[in-house]
């Protein structure tokens, strides 16, 4: 495998310099399981485990890092030694109780935020996923997935666009091909796209699709039978046979948010905009005079769906800073009698 293939370029030979003189090779993280990984490197694809210091601290890396690795040759075996810095990442909150970051996808150049036009069309779950993608630093790309199976795709995509400022919206269709053209003109050779989106939306089907080879084992739907069944069952990176990489994962039933105030600043620009024209710059929109927002939603140029969702996603990145203050003070109160168990020792 050639790295520039791979996604290799020269800022990430310099991040990598440093590793060069301990014999290390360059390898990018392809798939993820529990305590393995499967990266991609020069020499080909390797099975590879966390070096010990990793393990116990720092980052692990995740799936689409470049990754600094001691290969054993022969073996098709390596020990990952260190992580290059992420150019992008899109990241949530683990889905479980602890405030912990999830990175989904490290060093992609497009997110491509992929939605049914079937049961599954849901503006509001595209705003969501705009605002982390606008803070991944990655380029977000609306995928109107099934446009076969809808009558009315151009309405569809004019509504998506009023709710995603600034971003292309593709309706594309698996079986008859339709937009896949487009779809492939953001994967030029070393470039790299993650399909994030519900179960079920056809994300495997797609890859499938423009690799023009059954890569990934998809799902059938039947209309009784449509919960709970993930056939992707871990994110992969896949090369695609004539260029370009697309990062598969597995369908999420939420996706918590994880810190993205500038993120959710981008997508919601249109609120923005208002918010920076309210008389107090600490204007709650509520019973304030000169409150540009209210007046908005007075005057239908602001859509009140698109407001409530908007409010929704500030609460919960509120909430969320709430929760990581908790943590920060509750890990110092520990290290605080860590330290006076400690002095009390030394004064005996
Ligand atoms: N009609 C139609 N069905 C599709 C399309 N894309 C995917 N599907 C079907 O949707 C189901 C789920 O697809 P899959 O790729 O496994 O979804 P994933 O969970 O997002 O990876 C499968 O039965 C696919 O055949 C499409 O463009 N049109
Ligand atoms: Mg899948
Ligand atoms: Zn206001």
């Amino acid at each position: 495998m050639q790295l520039q293939e791979l996604g290799w370029d020269e800022s990430f030979a310099d991040a990598f310099r440093p590793h060069t003189e301990n014999g290390l090779a360059p390898a990018r993280v392809a798939v993820e399981h529990r305590s393995e990984y499967v990266v991609y490197a020069e020499a080909g694809e390797l099975r590879a485990e966390l070096a010990g210091r990793l393990r116990f601290d720092g980052d692990h890396p995740a799936v689409g890092d470049w990754v600094a690795v001691a290969a054993r040759d022969g073996e098709g075996r390596a020990t990952i030694q260190a992580v290059l810095p992420r150019r992008t990442a899109f990241v949530r909150k683990t889905p479980w109780t602890e405030t912990r970051a999830q990175v989904l996808a490290a060093n992609v150049d497009v997110v491509f935020i992929v939605c049914g036009l079937d049961l599954n069309y849901n503006v509001r779950r595209i705003e969501r996923y705009l605002t982390l993608a606008w803070e991944s630093g990655a380029q977000p790309v609306v995928l109107l997935t099934k446009a076969d199976l809808c009558d009315d795709v151009d309405e569809r995509t004019l509504e998506v666009e009023s709710v995603a400022i600034g971003v292309p919206v593709l309706a594309v269709s698996a079986p008859t091909g339709a937009g896949l053209d487009e779809v492939r003109s953001y994967l030029d050779t070393g470039r790299t796209a993650a399909l994030l989106g519900s179960s079920g939306v056809g994300k495997s089907t797609l890859v499938n699709a423009l690799a023009g080879a059954e890569l990934l084992a998809t799902r059938e739907v039947r209309a009784d039978d449509d919960r709970g069944r993930h056939t992707t069952t871990h994110r992969q990176l896949v090369l695609l046979p004539q260029g370009g990489l697309v990062l598969d994962t597995p369908g999420m039933r939420e996706l918590q948010l994880w810190n993205a105030d500038e993120g959710i600043g981008t997508a919601f620009a249109d609120i923005d905009e208002l918010v920076a024209q309210c008389r107090f710059s600490d204007c709650a929109h509520e019973r304030e005079p000169g409150c540009a927002v209210r007046t908005a939603l007075y005057n239908s140029e602001l859509d009140r769906e698109r407001y409530e969702s908007w409010r929704k996603l500030q609460r919960e990145l509120e909430h969320l800073r709430v929760r990581q203050d908790g943590r920060l003070l509750s890990e110092a109160r520990k290290e605080r009698r860590r330290f006076a168990r400690s002095q009390r020792k030394v004064s005996w």
